[in-house]
């Protein structure tokens, strides 16, 4: 296959309800949507899901749609290729960046399923029919106010609650909302705020006696021995998150019991073709996965459903509807939970159709790339 025209469309979508972690709050999304069209002239679509500022990872929307401008687009428009995999070595030697190759990845992902007549998530190898989804929620003003949100999503039938934790924001909540909600699948996130100190390591022990589903990166991404460290001390699963961006990390986590559950984020991972071999490496560690959201717009989380699929991905995955976060999203239908399922399509591709009005409608910039093989193609 042949990429003949890649265009980046950085969008901007309000959230219908803020979002605060221990690093930042949004109240809205700039997220690259990536536009690829091939020789026969099909279309693909990816997001890179970047945030705006380094908080999570070094990646940012401004960071990554240079770094694709500049550096993934014109070497993918040299490239003869057959599989994603095949595409994507033509920036074999181009370090990092993972959310802006997760972008363009997903892009050919869909390009290649369509070119095949099957659903991503069969191109894939997914199994699942319908992906349980659980949410994740922001750090509220007020316990009150957290207890009304879970209540919330609680009753919309989402499997699994999680809730981010900071120092100063830990216990006490996660006390709160477990007698609120004594049997319901419960874990805290603490997208590594905490330092790897004895200090911290007894005020996090205190979360053990709560059976929590796990605790997600409570240290700094490259602290593994603190991870695992404090694995070895808890019964909780501790989870990795920000720590694992590519196959090497995983082996690290493995290698050290730094972790007993892997969030797989296809972002983080660099793509659907990364996030596939992790999900591969772990079922053959033993080590359950499931699917982290980085507040994907419609062609994310679509990615994001059709990873799911995979049969490794045994717990609740946070592919929740759009409606939870976006009025309105950039692609028709929406991704629909009910009672906190939502069906992988089976349609070719990506499986939903692109709402370009409402793109376009959204778009605060937009560049276009293209071959000479283009000029031969009747529709660009
Ligand atoms: O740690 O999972 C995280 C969003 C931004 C940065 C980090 C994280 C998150 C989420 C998003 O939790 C959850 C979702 O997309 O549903
Ligand atoms: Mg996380």
């Amino acid at each position: 296959m042949k990429i003949v025209a890649a265009a980046l469309h950085e969008v901007r979508l309000p959230l219908v309800h803020a979002f605060q972690t221990s690093s930042h709050r949004k109240d809205h999304l700039d997220h690259i949507l990536v536009e690829l069209t091939d020789a026969e002239g099909r279309t693909g679509w990816g997001e890179m899901a970047s945030p705006a500022d380094p908080f999570y990872c070094p990646d940012t929307t401004d960071i990554d749609w240079y770094v694709a401008w500049k550096y993934l687009v014109p070497r993918l428009l040299e490239t003869e290729w057959e599989t994603p995999a095949e595409a994507e070595s033509c920036w074999a030697k181009i370090r990092g960046y993972g959310f802006a190759k997760a972008g363009v990845v997903g892009a050919l992902w869909d390009l290649f399923a369509q070119a095949q007549g099957v659903s991503m998530s069969h191109a894939l190898g997914g199994e699942r029919e319908t992906v349980k989804c659980g949410v994740s929620l922001g750090i509220e003003p007020t316990i009150d106010r957290l207890l009304e949100q879970v209540q919330k999503q609680v009753d919309a039938g989402y499997h699994r609650v999680k809730l981010k934790i900071a120092p100063g924001w830990d216990v006490e909540p996660v006390r709160a909302v477990r007698a609120a909600f004594p049997d319901h699948d419960v874990h805290v996130d603490a997208n590594g705020a905490y330092p790897g100190t004895e200090e911290a390591f007894t005020q996090l022990a205190k979360l053990d006696p709560f059976h929590l589903t796990m605790i997600e990166q409570p240290f700094a991404p490259r602290n593994f021995v603190a991870h695992a460290e404090f694995q070895s001390r808890i019964e909780t699963p501790v989870c990795l998150d920000e720590s694992v961006v590519d196959l090497d990390d995983l082996e690290t986590m493995l290698h050290l019991h730094a972790g007993r559950i892997l969030n797989i984020k296809v972002s983080r991972m660099g793509g659907l073709t990364n996030a596939k071999r992790a999900h591969d490496r772990a079922q053959g560690a033993g080590i359950p996965v499931w699917c982290g959201g980085m507040h994907e717009f419609g062609v994310g989380r679509a990615a994001n459903l059709a990873l799911s699929s995979l049969a490794g991905f045994s717990l609740p995955s946070d592919v929740s509807g759009s409606d939870k976060y976006y009025a309105r999203d950039v692609i028709t239908p929406p991704v629909v939970a009910v009672d906190g399922w939502v069906r992988v399509p089976t349609a070719p591709g990506l499986g939903f159709a692109i709402d370009r009005e409402w793109i376009t409608q959204n778009t605060l910039r937009s560049a276009t790339d293209r071959t000479e093989d283009a000029a031969t193609l009747h529709r660009l």
